[in-house]
């Protein structure tokens, strides 16, 4: 836990008791402040006076005495409007920030790599703290990742914090200039709460703030707007900028081009890593996420040799093209936190024989992102309450099977894989939907996937080693 010793005696709000807001007014409770904690949901509140936590109505209190409101990322402070809350600290002067600020005023001597973007942020999140922490660096992971800032270990002047940090955290951040700042990509997304796509290109533009050489900013090269930030910056010439592709080269950066990872930050081409080896980094993507944290290692002054041998043992993330196992010859992959059609297109370019479980409760825009791919699907096995419209949009591209739930459909899917006797078959859950009709979270679909995988009979990968 982080201690808050600025705080110690002084009233501060806290608004939103979710697991960031529970762990700041933990941290703040812990420091000897004075905690005014609220959310606006009854069971949050219960949830936390359950732990000890102080409530005080935030709308009807008086804001003359605390100076400071802690605000959860998820609750808007501008757009598309700021919650009365907010309003009413704003109006009597108090500061309305983040947990990862106060991470930053009580760390300030830590070494700060923030990784942001729309896509990927989570998996280079977690392959960066991994490398490091394999390369014998006093490296921990947090923030937007799933791991609230304030329930680190302090870091002193010899520790690294690798903050996935999210458009929402960066607007609440003001005190850190990161060392070295990460921003993967950018698509359009959380618009309403940035009041449209330049202000959430201005959210993420955050990350380089106030950085000077030898700060170092990391950019992606591929897609439009970053390429025109990365210009920005280079042109700047503030810090020292390196630019990642997954795509094509890049003098002077790195990049990934047929799964290699090339190194050109001394100035020539070293082959880093054949990323084709890498289990747990399938697809173009996941190349990016893999350059990105590379180049970050590389900031970090270590050498390309040990940072590219800990790639390997790079476990992945549960629920995104995680790879369950294999049984005879059929691997079997857990893409749960696949909810949106976006997102599964990019698993489904990631493998060549796909039997492909998807559905749930479907999103508005039906699977457009996914039919480039279908030629890589050798059967597709339809569940939930997508399963019709699903059906309609893929009838006649692929053949496929209404299985109702997610055991049927894996059974199916076991069953064809083996039927066909096909190279490479992979068995992938990549939902393309809501997981909300049939499980309570994405993680539960998942969890489920896996254990029924581990129930399959059949001679496992682990087996043949
Ligand atoms: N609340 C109110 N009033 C409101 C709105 C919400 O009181 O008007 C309360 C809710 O009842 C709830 C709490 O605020 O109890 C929720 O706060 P939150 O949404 O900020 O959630 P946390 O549990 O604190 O999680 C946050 C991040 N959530 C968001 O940014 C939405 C988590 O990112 C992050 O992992 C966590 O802090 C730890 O740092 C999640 C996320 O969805 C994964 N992020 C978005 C994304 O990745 O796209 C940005």
């Amino acid at each position: 836990m982080i201690e808050l010793p600025f705080f110690h005696g002084l009233p501060v709000g806290v608004l939103g008791l979710g697991s960031s807001g529970l762990a700041a007014a933990r941290a703040l409770q812990a420091s000897g402040a004075e905690v005014w904690a609220w959310d606006d949901n009854e069971d949050a509140r219960a949830h936390a006076a359950e732990r000890g936590i102080p409530l005080v109505d935030l709308h009807r209190c008086d804001w003359q005495e605390p100076t400071s409101l802690i605000l959860s990322p998820g609750i808007p402070h501008r757009y598309p409007a700021p919650h009365p809350v907010v309003e009413l600290a704003r109006d009597a002067g108090a500061e309305i920030i983040g947990d990862v600020e106060l991470l930053g005023r009580a760390q300030a001597d830590a070494r700060y790599i923030g990784i942001t973007g729309t896509n990927g942020k989570s998996t280079t999140t977690a392959l960066l703290g991994h490398m490091l922490q394999l390369c014998n660096l006093d490296a921990q992971i947090g923030g937007n990742i799933g791991l609230p800032v304030m329930d680190l270990a302090p870091a002193g002047n010899s520790g690294t914090y690798v903050l996935e940090m999210s458009s929402y955290q960066l607007e609440l951040t003001f005190c850190i200039t990161f060392d070295i700042a990460v921003l993967l990509n950018i698509t359009p997304d959380h618009l309403e709460r940035h009041g449209g796509f330049d202000g959430y290109v201005a959210a993420k533009k955050e990350i380089f703030r106030r950085q000077t050489s030898p700060r170092t900013a990391i950019v992606g090269l591929d897609d439009e707007t970053c390429r025109a930030l990365h210009d920005e910056l280079a042109a700047a010439g503030d810090q020292r900028v390196i630019g990642i592709s997954a795509e094509r080269e890049v003098p002077g950066g790195v990049y990934v081009i047929d799964g290699v990872l090339y190194d050109e930050l001394d100035g020539r081409r070293v082959p880093a890593i054949d990323l084709y080896e890498v289990g747990s980094l399938p697809g173009r993507h996941n190349w990016q996420n893999a350059a990105a944290a590379y180049a970050a290692g590389r900031a970090c002054q270590v050498d390309g040799a040990p940072l590219a041998a800990s790639i390997r043992s790079f476990a992945g993330l549960p629920h995104r093209q995680e790879r369950v196992t294999a049984i005879e010859g059929i691997a079997y992959v857990n893409d749960s936190k696949a909810t949106n059609p976006e997102a599964a297109a990019k698993a489904l370019a990631s493998y060549p024989t796909i039997y492909w479980i998807a559905g749930g409760r479907p999103k508005d825009g039906g699977l457009e992102p996914c039919l480039p791919h279908l030629d890589k699907v050798a059967e597709a096995f339809l569940i939930g309450e997508a399963s019709e419209s699903f059906a309609a949009e893929l009838e006649g591209k692929v053949t496929l099977q209404r299985c109702g739930d997610l055991a049927t459909a894996l059974a199916a899917a076991t069953v064809a894989a083996r039927r066909d006797g096909k190279p490479n078959p992979v068995v992938l859950l990549s939902p393309a939907a809501a997981s909300f009709d049939q499980f309570a979270s994405f993680e539960q679909r998942g969890d489920t996937f896996r254990r029924a995988v581990e129930a399959i009979p059949g001679e496992r990968e682990e087996e043949l080693v």
